[in-house]
């Protein structure tokens, strides 16, 4: 796959896996929202633009994201986060003492008097180190890295869930603890 390819077949899969999944005629598991990926792939088969694709052409998109947005276990496949459709679950999990989010300008004043919130998806995402936070703060415009006293929100109550490559959920972090890093 070339570079635009690639990233084409990977939004392309993120929209399947995390947000319309019925559209395609894909029913995903409820606990974790895997599919076989021989249905991915029948799914994707039926759009023209897909057609001629392979088994090994999901492969490359699942190894080559840096983020490791999609997980193939076995003859499944998942989106691993960032779902807005059924809600995935994760086991809860003891977090580091700090987690950090990307966000933009624009957002940052608002979060530091609501809080995180989770928006269109089913959680908050946060990150363990500095790189991806920035990857996601970075889409929307003038990078602010907050800083999460995971810990001490856990110890009050808040819930975070470990999904895999440094990625931790939340379902909404209050603002005392959330400052701008
Ligand atoms: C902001 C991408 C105002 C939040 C990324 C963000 C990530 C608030 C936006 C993953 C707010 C939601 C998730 C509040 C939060 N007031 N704005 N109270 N609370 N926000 O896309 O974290 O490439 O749903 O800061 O890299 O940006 O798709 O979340 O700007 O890993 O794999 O509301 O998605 O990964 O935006 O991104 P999103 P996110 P992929």
């Amino acid at each position: 796959l070339d570079k635009e390819k690639y990233t084409k077949l990977s939004k392309f899969m993120s929209k399947m896996l995390r947000h319309s999944p019925e559209e395609f005629g894909l029913s995903l598991d409820p606990v974790d929202g895997s599919c076989p990926t021989s249905e991915l792939l029948g799914a994707l088969h039926k759009q023209t633009k897909w057609s001629d694709i392979g088994v090994g052409d999901i492969e490359e998109v699942v190894e080559r994201c840096e983020k490791q947005r999609f997980e193939i276990k076995g003859e499944r496949i998942r989106a691993r986060y960032g779902h807005s459709h059924d809600k995935v679950g994760y086991p809860a999990a003891a977090p580091p003492t700090v987690l950090y989010h990307g966000t933009n300008v624009q957002a940052a004043p608002s979060i530091l008097k609501q809080g995180l919130r989770s928006m269109q998806r089913h959680y908050v995402h946060l990150s363990e180190g500095l790189h991806f936070a920035a990857l996601a703060g970075k889409r929307r415009g003038e990078l602010v890295i907050l800083a999460v006293e995971a810990e001490k929100a856990s110890h009050a109550g808040v819930v975070f869930y470990y999904a895999g490559n440094e990625v931790w959920l939340a379902d909404r972090v209050p603002a005392q603890f959330c400052y701008v890093y």
